[in-house]
């Protein structure tokens, strides 16, 4: 056993607290400090006791909460990969032993007998060091990211889904007639840091993108949408602004009535890629126009979870473009910075959050 400071949650049944634990030991040689960790709706839904499918590592009766994290080396070990001070990503699910797993994808886990730090199995990173092994461990390339390098959990969500679009997208041509998608739609559903990446990333493609949410947002995510030639629509005030014929829907929301509103209005070939979790959104009416028009125009409805190691890295690389633009406002996508002991945040959100992150060093 060791002991840690950090912040604990009992899974599934919820809760959080800020103190000293004694946990089982972490399995590597590597000791990474701990510089911040962010905040997404997984730890608030484990905190909240609304995620069944969450569980304790063996020999625990709680969890270290947190998977999306940035560290930087304390002591490598008999790593050559890593030396003191390079700032790192751990990777958050951990292998079982099915064949996906053994390949490097235990995002495609075909068993579901992997763990994932923070959430199923295995302590997470909220506390002030841990330790790891050098193939869970992502180097970021470059320092001067340190301010935003923790949005590469969530970046890695979105390089995953860019693999499954690309693999779904191959049935038929969905690009413009130069090759390029230029002129081509995207809408994505919801407006926190999931959907914020996802069309920043679209748009990086060359689609037309679209953010959407049922309600108005602030101006910090206004100026993000507008460096970035994202347009914002409030569905609920004028929905034909977003019109007919989109190629490709993103939803962040989990929520169906707003998933097959838009899916309605998908053109030829398109694509929904399904990315958002909502056990508790109502059910909705899928009807045989529904399924016609799915079947009669190539439609794609596909989910897609997690990602593998290559994502991280992508992830990393793609953030770091971003942030070396100039004037670049990807900064403002962190919107607040709690201390450890601030446990409330689990429970409360502002309304003005895009991603709160906490600062352990
Ligand atoms: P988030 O910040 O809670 O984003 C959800 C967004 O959906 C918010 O902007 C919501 O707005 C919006 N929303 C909810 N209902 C509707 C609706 N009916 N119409 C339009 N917008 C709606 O969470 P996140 O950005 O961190 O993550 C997005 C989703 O992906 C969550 O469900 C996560 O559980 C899920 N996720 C999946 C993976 C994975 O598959 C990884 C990480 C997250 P408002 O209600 O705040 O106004 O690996
Ligand atoms: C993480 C994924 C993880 C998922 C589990 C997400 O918040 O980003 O890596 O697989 O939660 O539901
Ligand atoms: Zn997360």
């Amino acid at each position: 056993m060791k002991e840690i400071e950090g912040i604990i949650t009992d899974a599934p049944k919820g809760g959080a607290k800020y103190g000293k634990f004694q946990i089982i030991e972490d399995e590597g040689n590597i000791r990474v400090q701990t510089l911040y960790t962010g905040i997404c709706g997984t730890d608030r839904g484990m905190v909240a006791g609304h995620l069944d499918f969450t569980y304790n590592p063996e020999g625990q009766s709680f969890t270290v909460l947190g998977h999306e994290a940035l560290g930087r080396i304390m002591d490598p070990g008999s790593s050559t990969a890593f030396k003191k001070g390079d700032l790192v990503v751990p990777v958050v699910r951990r292998p079982g032993d099915c064949i996906n797993c053994r390949i490097g994808r235990p995002d495609n886990c075909s068993d579901g007998k992997k763990h994932e730090a923070g959430i199923t199995g295995k302590n997470g990173f909220m506390r002030k060091s841990f330790v790891d092994s050098e193939e869970f461990l992502v180097k970021v390339p470059d320092s001067s990211m340190l301010d935003y390098a923790v949005l590469t959990e969530p970046m890695k969500n979105v390089m995953k889904a860019m693999e499954v679009f690309g693999t779904v997208s191959r049935r038929a041509i969905i690009s413009s007639d130069d090759s390029t998608f230029e002129g081509m739609r995207c809408v994505v559903i919801g407006t926190g840091p999931e959907a914020f990446l996802y069309a920043m990333s679209f748009s990086d493609l060359g689609f037309s993108t679209i953010i959407t949410n049922r309600h108005p947002i602030d101006d910090n995510r206004m100026k993000i949408l507008s460096y970035f030639h994202i347009t914002f629509v409030d569905y609920s005030k004028d929905d034909s602004l977003i019109g007919d014929n989109i190629n490709v829907i993103v939803d962040t929301s989990g929520d169906p009535g707003t998933i097959f509103r838009f899916f309605r209005r998908l053109s030829y070939n398109g694509i929904a890629l399904l990315f958002g979790t909502n056990s508790n959104a109502p059910a909705t009416g899928v009807d045989g126009r529904d399924i016609d028009r799915m079947i009669e125009r190539n439609l794609t409805l596909v989910g897609t979870v997690d990602a593998a190691k290559i994502h991280y890295v992508q992830a990393l690389e793609k953030l770091s473009r971003w942030g070396n633009m100039p004037n670049s406002p990807l900064k403002n996508l962190i919107t607040g910075i709690y201390k450890p002991s601030d446990t409330g945040i689990f429970t409360e959100r502002n309304p003005n959050e895009i991603k709160a992150v906490i600062k352990w060093a």
